[in-house]
């Protein structure tokens, strides 16, 4: 898949336990042609570095960033707070209550400070929420999220015609 190399997103984990849920969201991007840098830093145990990644990430060529965490979600509202690129926050599930907290964590910031909340776990969505806003000035990512979506409709059809073929014993 031919990268947009001119174009970088940020994946920022609150911690490397966080990759195998949001490993999906790094594949996706790649599926349209977007590469990016995968960081882990946290709010809570590395405030600084997340503060200094935020206030450089625009002059460092960032269009957008994507930040998870688990628990006490800070991280996608602290890199939110220090920058103005759009922010997409993943909620993980995590400890006690399944992501519930992480979800409102990341959901509830207050108004002047927005992070583009996806549901618990929704690596995917992140993704095609990022090639989405990417995509409205960039007419390659655009197309293929077109495919992307076509293939998604195509994959409903096939799934009824087969479910439609066991109801009829075929
Ligand atoms: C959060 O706490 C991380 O994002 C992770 O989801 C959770 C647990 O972190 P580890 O103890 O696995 O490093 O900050």
């Amino acid at each position: 898949m031919q990268q947009l190399s001119s174009i970088k997103i940020a994946i920022v984990l609150g911690s490397d336990s966080d990759w195998p849920t949001m490993q999906p969201c790094r594949d996706l991007l790649g599926l349209f042609g977007l590469a990016c840098d995968v960081r882990v830093m946290s709010a809570h145990r590395t405030p600084e570095a997340v503060m200094e990644f935020s206030r450089t990430a625009h002059e460092n060529g960032y269009k957008l960033i994507i930040a998870a965490a688990g628990m006490a979600a800070a991280l996608p509202g602290a890199i939110a707070a220090h920058t103005i690129l759009p922010v997409i926050g993943v909620p993980i599930a995590s400890g006690t209550f399944g992501g519930f907290d992480a979800l409102l964590s990341i959901a509830q910031m207050p108004p002047g400070v927005p992070v583009a909340c996806v549901a618990v776990g929704g690596a995917k969505n992140a993704a095609v929420l990022a090639a989405q806003i990417i995509g409205t000035g960039e007419p390659d990512v655009a197309h293929k999220l077109q495919e992307y979506k076509s293939s998604l409709a195509a994959e409903v059809v096939r799934r009824d015609q087969s479910l439609q073929g066991q109801i009829a014993g075929k």
